[in-house]
């Protein structure tokens, strides 16, 4: 038993894995620096820490499904333009480690 189930998970690892591989590297193969804009609502920002909650749509550039999580800013300025409860537009990349939001804009509507 415990060799089948051995053997069936290096066959999906067989195949999962350069499918994977190959996703990641067609995927966005020359966006690194302009990523597209991602939606998200405001949750809260933290101008001392310079930090800032979203809820984000998925992000093609990360290969990060919906959720709500703190980012990094890249510049604090970014927080004087966007409050709690905005709808945003934004750009984000992960920079030493850290995700962290490039670019932000109010969505007007
Ligand atoms: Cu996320």
């Amino acid at each position: 038993m415990k060799r089948i189930s051995t053997l069936a998970l290096s066959l999906l690892l067989a195949i999962a894995g350069p499918a994977l591989a190959h996703e990641t590297n067609t995927a966005h193969g020359h966006d690194a620096a302009t990523p597209t804009p991602t939606r998200a609502e405001v949750r809260k920002v933290d101008k001392s820490a310079k930090k800032i909650t979203l809820k984000h749509e998925a992000i093609d550039n990360l290969g990060m499904d919906a959720m709500t999580m703190v980012f990094q800013v890249r510049d604090p300025a970014l927080l004087d333009k966007v409050k709690a409860g905005d709808q945003v537009r934004f750009t984000a990349d992960k920079i030493k480690g850290a995700y962290t939001v490039l670019t932000i804009e109010p969505v007007t509507k």
